[in-house]
């Protein structure tokens, strides 16, 4: 066991461990972090986060949003490493990018889920809400734009569930109230989710192969990204849209927060999985490290490619 002070990026943590650690930031460096809760989840769980803020005015701000599904646990230990890095990197070009923007990190956004993954089922992806004799929604189906118009299912036994109707979770609601509330006072402009695996870095859309606004702008922006990595640990990512990198989907977190809410730069990563299992979302402890700084490492590129445009 360990108590919930102690973390590091050599393991997997719980949700209680996290949310900890997050708190005792919030704490040690009030200057700087400050703890952020999106409200209570299906369970009663609260959905915390961080907002960075080194004090500059008029910065605008990038959302990552990590762990929408539950059996991907890549994805929080990766948001863990950013706030990590951009509080305690000693390098003087992390620093710089650090104070160049304000962050909003949510490592957990389905936090019963993350739960259940550590207490019932490893492999399970959704919520936990109850239909009948099945449980959960795919929050990233749950979103909306466009909802259910492809790539889900309609039944709440699959994996794919989109929901009884559009927006109809908690989680789903607590992260849209808040995008709309703050993307004006908080001057959101990026917004980045993290899930495994695939590696890719994709963008709008995924519910039809309809092109966003700026496709040029994010298709040239995913390349660099993807460039960084293979310079970086000689990982290929594929990038480019949703629909066309990994399959069509609708009602994923991004479609609705470049398309409705019109946050111009909007990423996904599909992390790394292992290379030799069975499980692909079940990656060695092992590759958090690597995994979470070629990650950051292509953030870095996304963030100074979005500022030159
Ligand atoms: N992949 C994502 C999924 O939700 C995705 C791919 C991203 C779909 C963004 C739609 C929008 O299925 C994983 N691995 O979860
Ligand atoms: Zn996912």
């Amino acid at each position: 066991g360990t108590t919930p002070d102690q973390f590091d990026w050599k393991r997997y943590y719980p949700l209680e461990n996290i949310y900890a650690w997050l708190e005792s930031l919030a704490k040690k460096r009030s200057d700087v972090v400050s703890l952020v809760d999106l409200g209570a989840s299906t369970q009663g769980l609260p959905i915390k986060g961080v907002r960075i803020a080194f004090g500059k005015e008029n910065l605008t701000s990038v959302f990552v949003e990590s762990g929408i599904h539950a059996r991907e646990w890549i994805a929080p230990a990766t948001a863990t490493y950013f706030i990590d890095q951009l509080l305690n990197s000693e390098d003087p070009a992390i620093q710089e990018l650090a104070r160049s923007q304000n962050w909003l990190i949510f490592p957990t956004v389905n936090p019963d889920g993350y739960r259940y993954t550590f207490e019932g089922d490893r492999m399970w992806r959704k919520n936990r809400a109850l239909f009948g004799i099945c449980r959960g929604v795919d929050l990233n189906r749950n979103f909306p734009f466009h909802w259910n118009v492809t790539g889900a299912s309609g039944d709440p036994c699959r994996y794919d569930y989109s929901g009884p109707s559009a927006g109809s979770e908690l989680e789903t609601q607590r992260i849209v109230q808040f995008l709309e509330q703050h993307i004006q006072s908080d001057r959101i402009r990026t917004f980045i989710a993290l899930h495994s695996y695939s590696q890719m870095i994709m963008f709008p859309y995924g519910h039809s192969a309809k092109r966003v606004d700026n496709y040029q702008d994010l298709t040239e922006i995913g390349q660099l990204a993807a460039q960084r990595i293979k310079d970086l640990s000689g990982r290929i990512y594929k990038s480019g849209s949703i629909y066309e990198t990994i399959y069509p989907s609708a009602g994923g977190s991004k479609d609705w927060a470049h398309g409705h809410l019109k946050i111009p730069i909007t990423f996904s990563y599909e992390l790394r999985g292992p290379a030799d299992s069975e499980d692909l979302f079940i990656l060695s402890a092992k590759e958090i490290e690597p995994t979470a700084g070629e990650a950051f490492a292509s953030l870095q590129t996304i963030v100074q490619e979005a500022g030159k445009r």
